[in-house]
C-alpha cells in the first residue's frame, strides 16, 4: 500500500545551507518526491502542525524555532515511506541518533534536529494538507522505478 509523508528541512538546516544534502539523501535512497516547497511557517500553522505537542513545557520554544525563518516542505509518497524517512532522519534527539542518519550527521541538539518527518501515515496524510494544496502534489511515473523496487 502506497502511503505519503511531510519532510521539513527545518529553520536551522536552511541557515546552515544543509536543504540539497538532507533532500539528497532522501532522494539517493530511492524515494520519490510528490511536492517541494520554500516557505515560512506562521504561529497557526505551526500549532496545527504540532497540535499533539501544544500543552508541553517546550512548546513556546519549538514554536518560536520553526517559525523564525524559512523551510523546505516536501511530500514523498511510495511504500513504507513513513517508516523509510522515519529511519534515515534519526531518533528525535541527535545525540541518540544513529551514526549515519540525517540527525546525527548534521545535528547535536534536541531543538535543532534539522529535519521533520511524519510519525505515522494517517500524520502524513494530515500534515501534507496543511502544507500542500492538491494542485501542489505531483503524480507521476518514474522511469527508473524498476532499478529501485521489485
Ligand atoms: P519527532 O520530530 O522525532 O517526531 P516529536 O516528539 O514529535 O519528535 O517532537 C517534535 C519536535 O519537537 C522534535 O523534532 C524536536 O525538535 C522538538 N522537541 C521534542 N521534544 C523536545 C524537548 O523535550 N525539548 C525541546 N524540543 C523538543
Ligand atoms: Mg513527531
Amino acid at each position: 500500500m502506497s502511503e505519503r509523508t511531510l519532510v521539513l528541512v527545518k529553520p536551522d538546516g536552511v541557515q546552515r545551507g544543509l536543504i540539497g544534502q538532507v533532500l539528497s539523501r532522501l532522494e539517493a535512497r530511492g524515494l520519490k518526491l510528490i511536492g517541494l516547497k520554500l516557505m515560512q511557517m506562521d504561529d497557526a500553522l505551526a500549532t496545527q502542525h504540532y497540535a499533539e505537542h501544544t500543552e508541553k513545557p517546550f512548546f513556546p520554544g519549538l514554536r518560536a524555532f520553526i517559525t523564525s525563518g524559512p523551510l523546505v516542505a516536501a511530500a514523498f509518497e511510495g511504500e513504507k515511506v513513513v517508516q523509510i524517512v522515519r529511519n534515515t532522519m534519526g531518533a528525535t534527539n541527535p545525540v541518540d541518533a544513529a551514526p549515519g542518519s540525517i540527525r546525527a550527521d548534521f545535528g547535536v541538539d534536541l531543538g535543532r534536529n534539522v529535519i521533520h518527518g511524519s510519525d505515522s501515515p494517517e500524520s502524513g496524510e494530515r500534515e501534507i494538507a496543511l502544507f500542500f494544496d492538491d494542485a501542489e502534489l505531483l503524480s507521476w511515473s518514474r522511469d527508473t522505478e524498476p532499478w529501485i523496487r521489485e
